[in-house]
């Protein structure tokens, strides 16, 4: 007797996400789950509502960070989002291979914000490519290509400052990139695109917003009384050219990490950090 698992993305999905450069995995994790990890964000807040120096907060949207510079929460709590399963099966499937590597591990709480503001976008329309800033040109090559996105904790209905995409806004930008020396310098290292329609990513809590590294995007305020709760993730694949992933050995020790994050890694999360080898 075989068991039918159902594949963590159908056909169909993958055709989608590589049309239009974004997709949203629906139940990445169980709304409990999702509860869990909010709980755990909005409980960084200070309770005195005094929010530190060097964290960001710009129209509504707080940026903790761990310390100064350090926007990864990677502590024992957080460990479980970074080797997620479903997600991992998911990014296999669309990156083609499975040696692969997670980064990021930043976070946002998106409040209620009333600004009367022309735009309903909170930032500029960017990429966050996995090319580095003074590299002149992209290579196209499957290896370069990351895929990142986040975690929705919370629901986001409309104009709940979700994440705004250009559907087919990859291939706007390979088009663009590709047509002249230099296409990684284009648009201000593509950190302000202008000319793009946007539209918001709305989704349950427990869902995963996929986006192609090549994606333009961009934060939006949120005029509803949810407070948007996100955390931030990006793969690689092991051999990707620019090197931007934690590899082993790039950090002394288990690759940085001390007993009690070691222990909240699964053997695939131990990869998947850069401790083990693939
Ligand atoms: O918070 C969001 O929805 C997007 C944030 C973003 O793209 C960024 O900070 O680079
Ligand atoms: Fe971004």
């Amino acid at each position: 007797m075989s068991v039918i698992t159902p594949p963590a993305i159908t056909q169909d999905e993958v055709d989608r996400f590589w049309a239009d450069g974004f997709l949203v995995v629906r139940g990445a994790l169980s709304r409990q789950e999702a509860d869990h990890f909010a709980e755990l964000i909005r409980a960084l807040l200070p309770g005195d509502l005094r929010i530190p120096d060097h964290w960001q907060a710009f129209d509504g949207r707080f940026k903790p960070f761990q310390a100064p510079g350090v926007q990864t929460f990677d502590g024992p709590d957080f460990i479980p989002l970074f080797q997620n399963e479903r997600l991992y099966a998911v990014m296999t499937r669309l990156l083609r291979s499975h040696r692969l590597l997670v980064r990021d591990g930043s976070l946002a709480i998106t409040m209620r914000n009333d600004t009367a503001h022309a735009s309903e976008l909170s930032q500029q329309v960017h990429l966050d490519p996995a090319v580095p800033e003074d590299v002149d040109d992209f290579l196209f090559t499957p290896e370069e290509i990351e895929i990142g996105g986040c975690f929705y904790f919370t629901d986001v209905a409309p104009h709940g400052g979700g994440i705004h995409v250009v559907p087919g806004g990859h291939r706007l930008v390979e088009e663009a990139a590709r047509g002249v020396p230099g296409g990684r310098q284009l648009h201000d290292k593509w950190r302000n695109i202008t000319d793009l329609e946007t539209v918001e990513v709305t989704g349950s809590a427990g869902d995963f917003v996929l986006m192609h590294h090549l994606m333009p995007h961009a934060a939006s305020h949120n005029r509803n009384s949810t407070t948007r709760v996100a955390q931030f993730l990006r793969y690689s694949r092991d051999d990707a050219p620019w090197g931007m992933g934690e590899r082993p050995g790039d950090r002394p020790g288990a690759n940085g990490f001390d007993e009690a994050q070691l222990a909240a890694m699964t053997p695939l999360g131990r990869k998947l950090l850069g401790v083990d080898p693939w």
